[in-house]
Order: C-alpha cells, then structure tokens, then sequence
C-alpha cells in the first residue's frame, strides 16, 4: 500500500516497508486496545448519583495483572520487531553485495554533485561524468556509494529506495542499492543544513541498460554536464545597450 503513494524501486525497500508495517499494525493495535480500555474503565467507574468515584490504586494482584499482562505481551512484539529489524538491518548496512558501478555523491549547501563513473566504469578517470543534481543509475546493477559533504551535514535520500544516509565532512560513508524500476524520482536533503535546505532537491533516473548508455553517449549528457571548473557564460553579444 505504501507504494501506491511512493513507489518500491529498490531491492531492500519492500523489506523497509514490511518493518513500517509490522511497527504501525503492532502499535496500533495495543494504543487502540489502551485507549479503549482506558475510556471503558472511565465510563465504568464514574461517579453516578448515589454512587462515589473509586480511586483504584493498582496496588491489589487482580489490578496489577491490567499492567504486567499487557507489559510482557508488548516486550514479546518488540522483540519480534527487533528480529525482523536486525535481519533487514544486517541485509542493508551490514552484507554488501559485490559493485557493478560506483558512484561518488558529494553533498554541499544546497546541491548534489554526482560523479558517474563513465564507459569505462572507474572513478577518477578522465571520463568520469560528473553533474549537479542528477543521478543517473541503471536498472538491476548494484550500485555502492561513496557519500561525503564538502560543508556541513546533509542527508542523502532517495524516497523511493527506502534509503537514507547522513552525509558528514570529512567522512566517506559508503553503502549501496539495486533500483529495481525505471523512472525519475525525487532525491532529498533529509537534515536541516541552513537556510536553502529546502531547496536542495535532486533527481534519480532509473534507466535501462539501452537507455543508460544512450545517455552516457548522447547529447543529454553533454547537455546537462557541469564540469567541476566550468567558467562562467561570457554575456550575450548585444545584450546590453
Ligand atoms: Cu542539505
């Protein structure tokens, strides 16, 4: 249901969203099960004419079974979130499968550069892609990451993936993802890093292997390129009269 409203694009992200799941269905039920038996004991034990208002202290064992029961059942769902959480915790941090690509992601107020590694599929090399704002990733290839900030801290997330990782100065962190759909999805900063934080969205495309490598050829490519010392456009002749 959660992917009707942001799509599942990533291997892990439906074991995210199983988790978001067992937690909402988990709690729900006890806070709506809590309320009801709070609300039923109010109405219960009103003062009614004739009849005083008790204060039960909780002290008697019949009355402390209304606490210790419903303690220890919801110290048995936590520990069955903490399984399932340690098991998609250790699939995502902890066990990286082998890269198809890397890519370096460098977050800086308030913009993403992304450096791809180009045809020849290695970073720092002379055909390296590097481009501000936008992503471009292939379908079903497993990507690592290599995320760092230039500034302050930032946080690097892809809605769509279910990821979302701190991006700090001074620190490479690494991590990884399979995009499982083609598309263009947002990209967000996810940790207030100053006044234009909001307006440091990105974009991922999601392309297929045919597409991908029409982009890393074509004319898209050149056209949205930045090279990290780009000079500035000379003024249109004629511009100013
Ligand atoms: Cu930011």
């Amino acid at each position: 249901m959660i992917e009707q409203y942001v799509p599942s694009a990533s291997t892990f992200s439906p074991d995210i969203d199983h988790i978001i799941w067992l937690v909402l269905v988990i709690t729900g039920f006890w806070f709506l099960l809590a309320e009801g038996v709070f609300f039923w004991l109010i109405f219960r034990f009103r003062a009614r004419p004739g009849v005083k208002g008790e204060f039960i202290t909780g002290e008697k064992p019949h009355e402390k079974r209304w606490v210790t029961l419903p303690h220890y059942l919801t110290l048995i769902f936590d520990l069955w979130i903490l399984v399932v959480a340690i098991k998609v915790w250790t699939a995502v941090k902890i066990t990286t499968p082998p890269a198809e690509e890397t890519v370096r992601i460098i977050a800086q107020q308030w913009a993403w550069t992304f450096v791809h590694a180009g045809p020849d599929n290695k970073l720092d090399t002379a055909d390296d892609v590097t481009i501000v704002d936008e992503l471009h990733v292939q379908k079903d290839r497993v990507y690592h990451f290599e995320l760092t900030s230039r500034d302050v801290l930032h946080s690097f997330s892809v809605p769509v993936f279910r990821l979302k990782q701190d991006a700090i100065p001074g620190r490479v962190i690494k991590g990884w993802f399979k995009p499982t759909l083609t598309g263009q999805f947002d990209v967000q900063c996810t940790e207030i890093c100053g006044i234009g934080h909001g307006v440091m969205p990105a974009r991922i495309f999601i392309e297929s292997p045919e597409d991908h490598a029409r982009w890393l050829k074509g004319p898209a490519n050149v056209a949205t390129a930045v090279p990290p010392s780009a000079p500035a456009a000379p003024a249109t002749p004629g511009g100013t009269k």
